[in-house]
């Protein structure tokens, strides 16, 4: 896979996909979210992928949307309509279920600064490591936006609502520690081990069931809004779905023969 704005490398089961414009803090180009959704289209329809991890390259995570593609309409006095982009093919109603809804499970490495749409974008990967430097802002409101790329959706469910309210209609900085402690992220480690502990995780995710591991990520998004009753419902359909993976045999046997199971994620 070979783009302007991204970077795909491989490393056994697991791809690392790094954002690419560091001079602009990674900014999402409609360049580059174009090349973020064939790159998680090709990696999530890949069997020898069982865990992704996506970063930035440079100082910044991401800083939301590339704010310099507006500067020309604007100045003209155009107002572009902007669910046009969000919902095109390079746009990010395309690329957030992508993350989200991956077969496999994708961490979000990030290396500094986490704005915008690019905050949203770390909340639609399963799991976020932060360096200890690393500051972010759901920045939509500064620039008379509502949060979108999945935010509405996603920032509530981590930090509850006042939290989420709080950090959408102030548009505040916070720091990595603030983030940890309010589960805006998962792991908060010293900046130059952000990709190393990434990377320690991805692998260990990767030799897991990553069938399983793809069920589990549905139905923990789909049950959030159904009642006890038909969370029990949804866990017996989706229990058959897991239980008729070749993992589920390999796992029961190995536990059974007092050996190290060898997943297959099949
Ligand atoms: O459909 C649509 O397009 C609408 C969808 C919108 C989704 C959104 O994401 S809205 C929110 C967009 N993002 C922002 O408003 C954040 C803008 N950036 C910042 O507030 C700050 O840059 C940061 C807080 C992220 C980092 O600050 P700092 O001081 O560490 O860095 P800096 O000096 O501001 O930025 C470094 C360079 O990156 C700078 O370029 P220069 O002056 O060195 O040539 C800056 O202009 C550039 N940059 C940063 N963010 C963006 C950007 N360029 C374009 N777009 C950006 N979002």
């Amino acid at each position: 896979m070979s783009y302007q704005q991204v970077t795909v490398e491989q490393d056994g089961a697991v791809a690392t996909v790094r954002m690419n414009n560091p001079a602009r803090l990674n900014a999402l180009s409609t360049v580059m979210s174009g090349e973020l959704i064939d790159a998680l289209g090709q990696l999530n329809g890949d069997e020898s992928i069982r865990a992704i991890i996506l970063t930035g390259e440079g100082r910044g995570f991401c800083a939301g949307a590339d704010l310099s593609a507006l500067e020309e309409p604007y100045r003209r006095g155009d107002r572009p309509k902007l669910s046009t982009f969000l919902q095109s093919d390079t746009g990010y109603n395309r690329l957030i279920p992508l993350l989200a809804e991956a077969p496999k499970p994708v961490i979000a490495a990030i290396n500094g600064v986490a704005a915008g749409a690019g905050l949203s974008v770390a909340l639609a990967c399963d799991i976020r490591i932060a360096g200890e430097d690393a500051p972010f802002s759901l920045a939509f409101v500064k620039i008379g936006l509502i949060p979108d790329s999945g935010a509405c959706y996603f920032l509530p469910r981590a930090v509850g609502m006042a939290r989420a309210l709080e950090l959408a209609i102030t548009g505040d900085r916070i720091d990595a520690a603030t983030a940890l402690q309010m589960g805006l992220v998962n792991r908060v480690v010293p900046a130059d081990r952000v990709l190393a502990e990434s990377h320690d995780l991805a692998r260990k995710l990767a030799d897991l069931p990553t069938a399983a591991i793809a069920l589990t990520k549905r139905i923990l998004k789909d049950a959030s809004g159904l009642s006890l009753a038909q969370t029990l419902e949804l866990e017996a359909t989706v229990q058959d779905e897991a239980a008729a993976t070749d993992d589920h045999i390999e796992g029961v046997m190995a536990f059974l023969e007092k050996r190290t199971p060898t997943f297959t994620g099949r």
